[in-house]
Formats: C-alpha cells, sequence, structure tokens
C-alpha cells in the first residue's frame, strides 16, 4: 500500500494541505510520522473531507500525547477531552482574538486537531500566525533583548469574569479555574523542542506584562509584538468547509477566529495535546 502523504504548501511560511489520508482510521506509523513532520516544517495542516466522531478525533490527537481537559470548555457529548465551541445567539465567540491556546498553564499544548462541524454559510474563516517567521523577521538586537525575558500568563485575560455569570454554577466554575490557574512565566522567545527553531512566545489572548522591566516598558514592547505578529506575511487563513480538519504546532504558532457571521451558529469540535514547559 502506498502511504505517502501529500503536503501542498499554503505559502511560504505557514501552512499545507494534506491529501491521500483518512482520519478516521487509525494512522499506521509511517503515516503519523509523514504527519509529524510535516507539522513541524509547516506548523499548521488541513484535510478535507473528514468526517471524524469526537471518538476518532480522541483516537488521533492521542497519538501526539497526552490530552488537556479545559477547565471551563463544554466537552462533546460523553467525550471530555473534544472541547465543543459552539457559538450561537446565546453564546458569542471568544477567540476572535489573537492568541496560543492554554499559555496560562506551566505545560502549554504541544499541538490541537480541530474540526467543523457546522458552518455559518459565509464568514468564521481561522488564521495562523507563524511564531518563528515573526521571530526571524525581527532585527538582530531586539532578538538579543527579548531572548532575555519572560512573560507572565493570566487565564483571566481571555477569560473575563463578566462573561461568566450567566448562573451561579458557571461563575463557581470559573472562580475555581482561576483559583487552580494562578499566573504563570515563559520565555518571551521559546525554542522548539523537537525542530529547536525559535519563535516568538507571546500572545495578546493570555500574556500580561514582562517581567524585570517598568510596566511601560512592559506595555510598549508587548503593543509592538502582538501588532508584529498580525502581518500578513507570517499568516495563513482557511476557509472552512464541512468536516474539514486544521491541526496545529500551539508551540509556534499563534491563531485568530474570525467571528463575523454572528449571529449564525458554528460549531467546532477542539482536541488538545498537552506539552512541555517552555524554554
Ligand atoms: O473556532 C475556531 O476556528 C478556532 C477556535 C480556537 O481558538 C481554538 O479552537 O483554539
Ligand atoms: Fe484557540
Amino acid at each position: 500500500m502506498n502511504e505517502r502523504l501529500t503536503f501542498t504548501p499554503l505559502g511560504p511560511n505557514i501552512g499545507a494541505q494534506v491529501s491521500a489520508l483518512d482520519l478516521s482510521r487509525p494512522l499506521s506509523d509511517t503515516q503519523f510520522e509523514q504527519l509529524y513532520h510535516g507539522l513541524l516544517r509547516y506548523q499548521v495542516l488541513f484535510l478535507r473531507d473528514q468526517p471524524v466522531t469526537p471518538e476518532q478525533q480522541r483516537a488521533l490527537a492521542i497519538r501526539f500525547g497526552d490530552l488537556h481537559i479545559h477547565p471551563l470548555y463544554p466537552h462533546a457529548e460523553g467525550v471530555k477531552e473534544i472541547i465543543e465551541l459552539d457559538t450561537h445567539q446565546d453564546n458569542p465567540p471568544d477567540n476572535d482574538n489573537w492568541h496560543t491556546d492554554v499559555t496560562f498553564i506551566q505545560t502549554p499544548p504541544a499541538v490541537a486537531v480541530l474540526a467543523s462541524k457546522l458552518l455559518p454559510e459565509s464568514g468564521g474563516d481561522t488564521l495562523w500566525s507563524s511564531g518563528i517567521a515573526a521571530y526571524e523577521a525581527l532585527s538582530g538586537p531586539v532578538k538579543q533583548l527579548l531572548s532575555g525575558l519572560q512573560a507572565e500568563h493570566d487565564v483571566r485575560k481571555s477569560f473575563q469574569e463578566y462573561k461568566y455569570r450567566k448562573t451561579e454554577e458557571e461563575h463557581q466554575r470559573w472562580q475555581q479555574a482561576v483559583a487552580q490557574h494562578p499566573p504563570v512565566q515563559h520565555p518571551v522567545i521559546r525554542t522548539h523542542p523537537v525542530s529547536e527553531r525559535k519563535a516568538l512566545f507571546v500572545n495578546e489572548g493570555f500574556t500580561t506584562r514582562l517581567l524585570g522591566v517598568s510596566d511601560k516598558e512592559s506595555e510598549a514592547l508587548l503593543n509592538f509584538l502582538f501588532a508584529h505578529v498580525t502581518r500578513p506575511e507570517f499568516q495563513v487563513r482557511w476557509r472552512w468547509q464541512p468536516n474539514d480538519v486544521a491541526i496545529w504546532d500551539n508551540r509556534v504558532t499563534q491563531h485568530y477566529a474570525n467571528a463575523d457571521y454572528y449571529p449564525a451558529r458554528r460549531v467546532m469540535h477542539r482536541a488538545t495535546v498537552l506539552g512541555d514547559k517552555p524554554f
């Protein structure tokens, strides 16, 4: 059997479409190796026509490592490792900012697998930006300055209290999540543990401040970096069709879920693979 996967790059810096793979079946070791290699190289991979069940999505994601269970997002029925992002009239999206998933924990996710289940007629694209390309585009002196810095990441920056007051139970869940997730510190520039490539690792979603500098310096530098990662040169934009799957390397990318379709409904399923402590 021919097990060669085909990767079609979607741009020079980030993104490739993968063909000749059926994600509903267990991947062979050869297939998984090629997929993982492709992920390291392209940072985000896209596959069309993959109507995976939550169980199949979990089985695929777990090949990459242990799965994270989100403290706040609801999960797909019967599968607690699959987040259900169901945005509608009473639940507006909250991923419409540039972020890297779950950087508010000591070991942020290495990989995420996202499947489109129900889409608006148009809109709802997702954009990814390469932290590697963003880092490489910086000048030498700025790279050097940032390389010595640590940043604080806080769950409360994206999951703001006012949004979690619909019921007493919801508010309690929020309070518990916050109590269990005190702010953490990560390097501003991280090194990929496998490819050893360097990437910018601050994100507007969760990064609150740079440590060891003044508040004004922190604010100015972070604002520059948050704007820098949004440059189209570092990005790929995906127009979803039903049953697409995106797999991204969450160690070196950030993404933005475009919220231009509201109040139409959009349903996505995400599996999140735990990673290592960034260095
Ligand atoms: O719904 C999307 O397109 C992406 C949502 C998101 O930020 C995520 O799944 O991590
Ligand atoms: Fe996300």
